[in-house]
Order: structure tokens, then C-alpha cells, then sequence
């Protein structure tokens, strides 16, 4: 294992001593990045990332989290134990002072680095400045010791309790929910990924999350670390072959690790870290990265004479088509661009990526000869595709398509030019598409249905949706232009609103649009202008047929009927014995299940789905490109079981599956 160990030692002074823990209660976002669910969880990296750091320095190899069934954590690590002599600078023991003194992780400047580092790698002291209680224990020298506390501040010294001669860290804490006041519970399935991907970056550690609660207990441990990772993302994807490239060279000082496959997918996932952080935007690492990719292949491409002399190169993009490739480099100073420290910046990473990738790859491919031509054919493909679909495209343009003042004929536009009181709605189907055209607000509203069957191109490249007319006709109405004319300035709908049946079909074609929107104008999704509508599930018709209800999920559905039947004072026994009779109970005429918009009048359909003062509309975002990716594959790819499942598990409210 090419682990980087610190050629210097600790000791007690390279702990910078910076200042008390008042500011992080007074400004608790500062260095969390916020008091609610995120913030909270903050707390937990904050611990983990120092356990993972022992084990990166080679002293751990095991971080175990418990979410205890009193509502602390407990995390415990099996490194060196924070050291319980006196701190020089303190007086008080380094326990004390890591726990106490903002930035003395003991692990910044000087001859240590931090390496995983949670959102600013503050400290462990931020975690006790924010607990109502927190306990820390040290096993070390053959003793345990251990040390309470209260928001931050000492309850006890420094204590032996007990012997024994294992060495590592143990710190339990219980958030101060004056500080969280939005919530102070744990998310299982949060921590288990993240303790997922931390297992994946550090090969040879183990980490485990036990829920006392509920007795659930799950552990990590991936020999091959982001090999096992690039391995993990493929799932369910077509790979062009098992064997997967895999790398791990220091230069100077300055950790490479690249894995990498291909698929036969058309999408490209590419995840870059620096010091076990995501860095969601890239960087130097990615730069160097792409640039060695590009040369490699065309190199090797054209010493086979699978490129002739006068053809030309195949572009990043092609070489990139079908790829997933994790790149982890391990720097002692990593410098990160712009606001939210997403993009690595160091200048010489660029370099020592794009060495690594040229030599180690080079011998890759000379070493697989079928992989590589299996690589290059992919390429070659992708480049003839991007040309013809290109070829499409300009003629749409050339032919004035997409310009021009007039409106596709299908667009029934709203009366007000301002786009701050505008909405589009994308509508599911000719016959809901005529009757949100009567139904709707047409100062503010306009519509243009889509046909949903004309959309579905499964397993087609999203670049062939271009020359789609329904897509043609959306990208008209929405007056942003595509590619190289995108600019979203020219929006005319301050909101985007998909409408869709609540079925598999209608879960498909939304999933669909949300792709052709993310592919081709995330800013739309970015800025927040995309929606989906919630039409509801069932109508309760009362008697008399004057009005009615609407429920919007089985769950609103059983509320508003338990409800109805408690102010009726109705014997629940009755009630229990004819569950489909129970609307009969609650008091109402008719119980409705809507299978598609098309059962609504425009009336109905507007008061339920379309009034802005009552409707239920869902804020797309894609913060989580993976999801959104696994998305895309999932319905593009060639696992016709997966697509299947997909599909199925997103309309849960469906009852009858129509697939
Ligand atoms: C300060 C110095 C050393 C280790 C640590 C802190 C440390 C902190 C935490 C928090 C959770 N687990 C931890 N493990 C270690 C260096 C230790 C030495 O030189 O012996």
C-alpha cells in the first residue's frame, strides 16, 4: 500500500493554538457549513475524517460509528489516540486542547498534513463546542483514559479509568439541539454512504456503522479500494470488458491514483477527490487527466493504423464516451477555486496527473491489445455519431428552426410577455394537453402538450432527441436556443412545469425531460426554474356531488378517510371490516382513483393540478449529478430488468402497472 506516512512526528507543539470556541456557538454555520440535517452530519465527518487521517498515516485501519439508541454517536478509531500529554502552549493535556482550541487538530501546517479533512477540516473541537455533552476516551500507553465535557467546556480532568493495551480514539456525543434546532436525529442511510465511499478512497480500512436501535450493523472493506469503486458504479451497466486499469504512483510528494473502465453507456462519470474530498467541479487533477486520456488513445489509435494519417484526431469527448474513472490524488497543501472550494486548483497536480496517466495507460493498452481496440472502436463510433448528429443539428439551424418570432402551432402561449409571470407546462398527451388548454389561466399559463410515445427514445443518444420535433418545439417555445446558442437569458417561462400521468409512463417521459434538461440546459435546472406537477391519485366525491376532496398519496388518502370517520364517531371495527367501504364510512358519496390526467375536466384538472394557489409542485434540483447519471443509464442502458425496477420503484403510487 503506497500510503503516504509523515516523514516528521507529531509532538505536542506543531499544535497551532488559535483561539476559543465561543465563535463556533455564536456562528455555528461558519464551520459546519449550517445548523440543519447537513450540519449535523457534519459533526459525525468531522470525527470519522480524523480516524480515516490515522488510518491514511498507516496507524488505523478500522472506524466504527454507533448511532446510540439514547440519540448520540459514538465513533471509535484504532489509531494512536490523541495524545494525553501536556500541551506546551496550554498547559493542559493535548486531549484537552484538541478538544478545546479551535484549529488544534494537530494535523495543519508544519510537518503533518490533514488529508481526508471534513467541509474546512476544523476540528474535533468544533464538534464539542456544539455537543451538550460529549465524552472522549483514549486507549494509549496501556491505560484508558477518559474526559467529560458540557458545550465544550470540561466537566472532569483528564482521567486514567481503566487499562488495557489497545491504542485509538472513542468520542461520544450528543448534538446540543439549542444549535440544531431543525432536527438532532442521525440519517442511517447518510452515514452509510459516506462511510461507503470513505472505505472505497482508503483501500484497507474497515468501516462499519451499527444502528443500536434497530440492531442493524453494516460494514465496509474494499481490498482494491477505487478499483472497487469504479467496480461499484458500473453495476448494472454493459462493461466492454471485466478487467478494470488501475493505478497508484507517488510523485515528489504528491499521491496519484487513477481506476478506470469503459461501458457501452454514452454518458461519462468521472469522479476527482483531493485528500478523500469530492471535488464536485473538478480541477487540475481532471485536467490532467482528460489531457492524458486524449493523447493516449490517439497515439495508440494511430501506431495501429486505427486512425490514418489524414484523418483527423478523436476528440476528448469521444474518448471519454462510456467511461467511469475515479482520480484521487493526496497533496500536503490543496489549494481549491472559487466560493465553494469545489474545484482543486493546485497548478502542478496537472502535471503529475497527466505523467502518471501517459506512461501507466500506454502500458495498459500495449499490455490489452483487445481492450484497447475495444476502447478505440468505441471511440471511433462515438466520433462518427457526434458528426452525424452535429450534421443534424446545424441544418435544424441553418434552416432557421429554432429562431424567428412564431411559435410552434402546438404551443397554446400565455397572454403576458413577462417572463417573471409566465409558466410552461410540458403536458403528457394530446387529449390532458386540451384540457389544461381550456382550463388554465391563459394570461399566465401557456401549454404545449407532448406526445409522449414520440419522446421515448430509449437507448437512443440524447444528441438524436435534438432532432426530435416535439423536443424541436420545446426548445422554440422556451426561447433559449441549444449548445452553442444556448443562453438562458432568453427564457420566456419563469417556471417549467412537467405534467404527466401518475403511471409508469408518465414517470418515464418525466424522467426523460428532466434528462434532456439536465443534458442540455442545466442553468434552467440550477436556477431553479423546473418542476414537476402533482396531480392527485383519488377524488372524494361528497354527497350531492357539490364538492370533493382530493388526495395526493395512499397516505393523504387514509388521513383525510381516518379523519372523517373520527368526527363521524363512526365504530371503527365496521370501518375495519370493509377496507374498500370505507370512504362509505367517512361519509362520502364516491371514491375516484385517477389513472391519468385525461380523467379530469379542464375544471378538475386546474383546481387539483394547475391553481397556483393550491397545486403541489415539486423543485427539480440535480445537486446530485450521480443520481441523476444512474438515472440516465438505468433508462438508456441495455439491463431492460433494471430500467424495469427503475421505473417501478420511482411511481410507487402506481397500483397497476401497465409495463
Ligand atoms: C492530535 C495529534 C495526533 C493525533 C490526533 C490528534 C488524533 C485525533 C483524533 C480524533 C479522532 N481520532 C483521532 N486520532 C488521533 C498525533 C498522535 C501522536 O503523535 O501520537
Amino acid at each position: 500500500m503506497a500510503n503516504k506516512t509523515n516523514k516528521s512526528n507529531y509532538s505536542s507543539e506543531q499544535i497551532t493554538v488559535l483561539e476559543g470556541l465561543e465563535p463556533v456557538r455564536k456562528r455555528p454555520g461558519m464551520y459546519i457549513g449550517g445548523t440543519g440535517v447537513e450540519g449535523l452530519h457534519h459533526l459525525v465527518w468531522e470525527i470519522v475524517d480524523n480516524g480515516i487521517d490515522e488510518a491514511l498515516a498507516g496507524y488505523a485501519n478500522e472506524v466504527v460509528v454507533t448511532l446510540l439508541a439514547d440519540g448520540g454517536v459514538k465513533v471509535i478509531d484504532n489509531g494512536r489516540g490523541i495524545p494525553t500529554d501536556t500541551h506546551p502552549k496550554t498547559g493542559k493535556s493535548t486531549v484537552e486542547t484538541v478538544l478545546t482550541v479551535l484549529h488544534a487538530g494537530g494535523k495543519f501546517g508544519g510537518g503533518g498534513y490533514k488529508v481526508s479533512g471534513g467541509l474546512h477540516g476544523v476540528g474535533v473541537s468544533v464538534v464539542n463546542a456544539l455537543s451538550a455533552k460529549l465524552t472522549a476516551r483514549i486507549y494509549r500507553d496501556g491505560k484508558i483514559y477518559e474526559q467529560l465535557y458540557e458545550y465544550g467546556v470540561p466537566k472532569t480532568e483528564l482521567k486514567v479509568v481503566g487499562k488495557n493495551d489497545l491504542t485509538g480514539t472513542e468520542i461520544i456525543f450528543y448534538p446540543d439541539e439549542t444549535i440544531f434546532k431543525e432536527t438532532i436525529e442521525f440519517n442511517y442511510e447518510t452515514i452509510l454512504d459516506r462511510l461507503r465511499h470513505a472505505a472505497y478512497l482508503t483501500k484497507g480500512v474497515r468501516t462499519t456503522l451499527i444502528d443500536e436501535a434497530s440492531g442493524k450493523r453494516y460494514s465496509f472493506y474494499f481490498e482494491g479500494g477505487i478499483r472497487s469503486y469504479v467496480k461499484h458504479l458500473n453495476i448494472g451497466k454493459e462493461v466492454l470488458d471485466e478487467d478494470i486499469f488501475y493505478v497508484d504512483k507517488t510523485v515528489d510528494d504528491v499521491q496519484v491514483e487513477i481506476s478506470l473502465q469503459y461501458t457501452d453507456a454514452y454518458t461519462e462519470t468521472i469522479k476527482t477527490f483531493a485528500n478523500n474530498v469530492l471535488n464536485p467541479d473538478g480541477g487540475t487533477h481532471l485536467t490532467g487527466f482528460r489531457s492524458a486520456l486524449t493523447r493516449v488513445i490517439n497515439d495508440y489509435a494511430r501506431k495501429q493504423g486505427l486512425i490514418k494519417e489524414k484523418e483527423e484526431n478523436l476528440s476528448g469527448e469521444d474518448t471519454r464516451e462510456g467511461l467511469t474513472a475515479i482520480i484521487l490524488v493526496k497533496l500536503p497543501d490543496p489549494q481549491f477555486e472559487g466560493q465553494t472550494k469545489n474545484k482543486l486548483g493546485n497548478p502542478e497536480v496537472r502535471g503529475y496527473v497527466e505523467a502518471v496517466l501517459n506512461e501507466y495507460l500506454n502500458y495498459y493498452l500495449d499490455e490489452h491489445p483487445a481492450i484497447a481496440r475495444k476502447i478505440i472502436g468505441k471511440a471511433l463510433l462515438s466520433a462518427r455519431a457526434r458528426k452525424a448528429a452535429r450534421a443534424a443539428r446545424e441544418n435544424i439551424i441553418r434552416k432557421g428552426l429554432l429562431e424567428g418570432a412564431s411559435m410552434p402551432g402546438k404551443l397554446a402561449d400565455c397572454s403576458s410577455k413577462d417572463p417573471k409571470n409566465s409558466e410552461l407546462y410540458l403536458v403528457e398527451g394530446d387529449s390532458a394537453g386540451g384540457s389544461a388548454k381550456s382550463g388554465r389561466d391563459s394570461k399566465t399559463q401557456a401549454i404545449l402538450p407532448l406526445r409522449g410515445k414520440v419522446l421515448n427514445v430509449e437507448r437512443a443518444r440524447l444528441d438524436k432527441m435534438l432532432a426530435n420535433n416535439e423536443i424541436l418545439n420545446l426548445i422554440k417555445a422556451l426561447g433559449v436556443g441549444i449548445e452553442d446558442s444556448y443562453d438562458i437569458t432568453g427564457l420566456r417561462y419563469d417556471r417549467i412545469i412537467i405534467m404527466t400521468d401518475a403511471d409508469v409512463d408518465g414517470a418515464h417521459i418525466s424522467t426523460l425531460l428532466m434528462t434532456f434538461f439536465f443534458r442540455f440546459m442545466k442553468s434552467i435546472i440550477d436556477e431553479g426554474h423546473l418542476y414537476l406537477a402533482k396531480p392527485p391519485l383519488f377524488e372524494l366525491v361528497k354527497p350531492g356531488r357539490k364538492t370533493s376532496l382530493y388526495a395526493y398519496s395512499d397516505e393523504e388518502l387514509d388521513s383525510i378517510l381516518e379523519k372523517s370517520i373520527q368526527e363521524r364517531k363512526v365504530d371503527e371495527s365496521v370501518v375495519k371490516d370493509a377496507k374498500d367501504e370505507r370512504y362509505k364510512a367517512a361519509g362520502f358519496a364516491e371514491q375516484k382513483r385517477y389513472k391519468g390526467l385525461g380523467e379530469m375536466d379542464a375544471e378538475q384538472l386546474f383546481e387539483t393540478t394547475m391553481n397556483p394557489e393550491k397545486r403541489v409542485l415539486i423543485k427539480v434540483n440535480v445537486d446530485d449529478a450521480e443520481k441523476a447519471d444512474a438515472i440516465f443509464n438505468k433508462l438508456m442502458g441495455t439491463e431492460v430488468e433494471l430500467r424495469k425496477n427503475f421505473i417501478q420503484s420511482r411511481a410507487k403510487f402506481v397500483k397497476d402497472l401497465d409495463i
